[in-house]
């Protein structure tokens, strides 16, 4: 087995998490195993390739982040000639997106950082990297804000990010997801990330995050997201539906009684209209632009 076949396990028992994190390791993953390749021409090169790719993809439908870099790679090992360069051309472009998503983090964490105010309550759900440099550079502009994290059932990534404030020394309290609403009149903006966001500009996000966003419209509180635009999914683009994880509910109860009927969706769409602003490493856009930024990325 090689290392990305591994790494795909691990994405898919949530040992690797967010979006970001998935896309990182998958492509550092498939960029190490090129390397490695034992393969004796460019055309078995590829094959296997590919075959490694699908495992990384597959491992969670929900994120386009990983997609559209294990295409990107797949497309340039294609293009390149013979066995060798093929191999260069593969760790070349998993090396280059990589290097694309720190550049776009630290871009939407000063875009971001300006969002927050002296003052301001900032309410968030699940762990989003994104989200985590944005109030991590607001804290180090100088302002002065706290944070309120849902715990985020059934895997409780709010832990994540409430260890992770408090390393910042970011004042954060934790509520239970049900207490969102109860919350949100004290909040002045709601900031979440995104695993994929679609061509008519719905955001998909940990679930609850639509029910989170429904109870800031009703309290006017902001709603902004970061997001990458390689997490924009060109699929949508073309007419298919971004595919939502179903995961296994023994993560809501290992041990039901008998009988009992659970589902378990990973994320929730949330319409545009609900969302005032994406906070994307090109700067500050209105999810409606989505579908314009995806077609002149993606053509
Ligand atoms: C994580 C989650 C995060 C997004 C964005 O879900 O929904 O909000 O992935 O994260 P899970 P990032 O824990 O199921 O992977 O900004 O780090 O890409």
């Amino acid at each position: 087995m090689g290392i990305s076949e591994r790494t795909a396990i691990r994405i898919k028992r949530l040992e690797i998490q967010g979006a970001r994190n998935i896309a990182k390791k998958g492509l550092e993953a498939l960029a190490a195993d090129a390397r490695a390749s034992k393969a004796r021409t460019g055309k078995a090169f590829m094959k296997e390739l590919e075959a490694k790719a699908k495992k990384l993809a597959t491992a969670r439908p929900t994120e386009p982040a990983l997609r559209n870099g294990l295409n990107i790679v797949l497309k340039e090992a294609q293009m390149a000639e013979g066995l060798g360069e093929s191999q260069r051309a593969a760790v070349r472009a998993a090396k280059a997106y990589t290097a694309e998503m720190k550049s776009a983090i630290d871009e939407i964490a000063r875009i971001g950082s300006k969002r927050i105010r002296n003052g301001d309550t900032v309410m968030t759900h699940c762990h989003s990297s994104s989200v985590m440099a944005v109030l991590k550079k607001a804290k180090a502009d100088g302002r002065k804000f706290s944070v309120v994290c849902t715990e985020t059932r059934p895997r409780f990534q709010g832990r994540m990010t409430a260890k992770e404030l408090l390393r910042a020394k970011i004042p954060v309290t934790m509520i239970v997801d049900s207490a969102a609403r109860r919350f949100m009149n004290n909040a002045d903006l709601l900031l979440i990330g995104a695993d994929a966001v679609t061509s008519e500009g719905f955001v998909i996000n940990k679930i609850g995050t639509g029910q989170i966003c429904l109870a800031a419209q009703e309290a006017k509180t902001m709603v902004g997201c970061t997001c990458e635009t390689f997490k924009f999914d060109p699929i949508t683009l073309a007419g298919d539906w971004e595919p939502i994880e179903v995961r296994d509910t023994k993560e809501i109860w290992a041990k039901p009684p008998k009988g009992l009927r659970m589902r378990n969706p990973a994320f929730d769409l949330t319409p545009p209209d609900l969302i005032d602003f994406l906070i994307t490493e090109e700067g500050v856009i209105s999810p409606f632009e989505a579908g314009i930024i995806m077609r002149e990325k993606y053509a």
